[in-house]
């Protein structure tokens, strides 16, 4: 059968990559053309992006790509939620902030002193996070600096900015803003108003699945390529792109998608905004054709991965699989931390966090590096376990399997512990599932594909065969 190639430019928070998918009726195939590092950079009190560097990460992959394939048709972008640029006149007004810096605290109070929380959950269905964009955006307007702008981009939106030169809000990326109706899919007036953001900021929203014109022609020749590309919207949230790729039964399963963080959730056909749902922490995101990606944040891997920072710090390489097999070897119980405490959220050295976390609560930390992990995993596997029976309930659906993706589907020890504490099986894989959702996308919308969301979910399972873990 006949295949095509689109390329994924895939930014989480702790790096992105460039994918080539090759895509037919019957293929799904990745090739990684470039991966590089997002280390968030601090300066003057506050913590950004190095959104530049993320920009010349990419399109250096794009032109690598564009070489070797030279029938690449499309190209689209996905990032993680919640963080934008403002832009004026064009141009891009400095350095995005990072949603772990920790301006948005007093703006918290204020938005919510202007609509009640219980309001604003019925109208856009959204956990109430300190990092929402609304907070963000209050907390950048109390400095003034929305008055400096004449536009907001979400980072997806930027990137595909300076791809397209078209300036528009894709759906899934927007509704992590906490200003978009969960009703109408469209901005919110009145939470916009909440938020004292202009709504002449906003841009137009468009679906999933929106052709957004070509590459611009001097970025096209700037990076050698022979024909122009078509830049493509697609679930331009990386969570909304994982959850297109996970190979879940048409009936529904819970889907964890484990990178830095962890999103436990189910996808709807449409929200669910009981006040039940949001005392439990749960959200809904806009989810690819048209459905809601019912959810809870979660830590993921950040705990690990900080954990791994901290003691890297010293110029010592970590080999994390064989501190993994080491962990696993740990059979002294362990301390479950509640991963989700606050104090874990902020980056720095994680180990003596834990130890005054355990400290806080009079019990023993863990002794060293293998307990430490053993430690965390564990955690994480209680913390999803629990997640995944709170969906069931709040959804008002049975909890027959857990679909695991992300880096997280590499660690066997989470896989099975998550299976052991749910007690029902865990599926593991694909491990990229937010690029193949981000290639399975394009790849229909540039015709190379048909079909409905489990028409495409049934490609990835006969092509990246997931690993099953029982409880034990
Ligand atoms: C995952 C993710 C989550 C979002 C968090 C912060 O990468 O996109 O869905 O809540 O990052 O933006």
């Amino acid at each position: 059968t006949p295949t095509g190639h689109v390329a994924a430019l895939d930014f989480g928070a702790s790096s992105g990559r460039v994918i080539v998918g090759e895509v037919g009726r019957d293929v799904l195939r990745m090739r990684q053309f470039a991966r590089f590092a997002n280390r968030p950079v601090s300066a003057g009190g506050r913590l950004h992006w190095n959104v530049l560097a993320l920009w010349q990460g990419a399109i250096d992959g794009l032109a690598a790509a564009g070489r070797e394939v030279p029938d690449l048709m499309s190209v689209a972008t996905d990032t993680w939620g919640v963080d934008y640029g403002l832009l004026r006149a064009g141009r891009l007004l400095g350095n995005p902030a990072h949603y772990r810096d920790e301006r948005t605290a007093a703006a918290l109070a204020a938005v919510h002193a202007r609509i009640a929380p219980e309001s604003m959950y019925r109208r856009a269905g959204v956990e109430q996070l300190p990092i929402n964009t609304i907070y963000q955006l209050a907390a950048d307007g109390a400095e003034g600096l929305l008055d400096a702008a004449d536009g907001v981009l979400m980072m997806p939106d930027l990137f595909s900015y300076w791809l397209s030169g078209r300036r528009v809000a894709e759906r899934t990326i927007a509704s992590t803003t906490g200003l978009l109706s969960a009703a109408s899919g469209q901005w919110d007036p009145e939470l916009v108003a909440a938020a004292g953001v202009p709504p002449a900021l906003l841009p137009e929203v468009v679906a999933p699945g929106t052709r957004l014109g070509p590459l611009l022609p001097e970025l096209a020749d700037a990076l050698g390529l022979a024909h122009s590309l078509e830049v493509v919207a697609v679930g331009a949230h990386d969570t909304a792109s994982a959850v297109v790729a996970v190979p879940m039964p048409a009936a529904g399963a819970v889907y964890v998608s484990c990178g830095t963080w962890g999103l436990v959730g189910m996808e709807r056909a449409a929200p669910t905004l009981t006040e039940e749902a949001r005392l439990a922490g749960f959200t809904n995101e806009s989810g690819v054709d048209g459905r809601f990606l019912l959810m809870r944040n979660a830590m993921g891997l950040w705990l690990l991965s900080e954990c791994v920072r901290e003691w890297e710090s010293g110029g010592e390489r970590i080999d994390l699989p064989e501190l993994l097999a080491a962990a696993s070897e740990v059979t002294a119980k362990q301390p479950t931390l509640a991963v989700d405490d606050p104090l874990f959220a902020a980056p720095g050295d994680m180990p003596a966090r834990i130890a005054a976390w355990c400290e806080q609560r009079g019990v023993p930390a863990p002794s060293g590096r293998p307990e430490t992990v053993r430690c965390i995993v564990e955690s994480l596997a209680v913390s999803f376990a629990s997640a995944a029976r709170d969906t069931a309930r709040v959804a008002n659906a049975p909890l027959t399997q857990i679909n695991i993706v992300g880096g997280g589907s590499l660690n066997e020890l989470l896989c099975q512990r998550l299976a052991d504490h749910a007690g029902v099986p865990v599926f593991a894989g694909p491990v990229e599932a937010t690029a193949l959702g981000n290639v399975l996308l394009q790849a229909r919308t540039m015709g190379l594909i048909d079909g409905s969301l489990d028409e495409l979910r049934e490609l990835v399972r006969r092509t990246h065969i997931p690993v099953r873990y029982d409880p034990s």
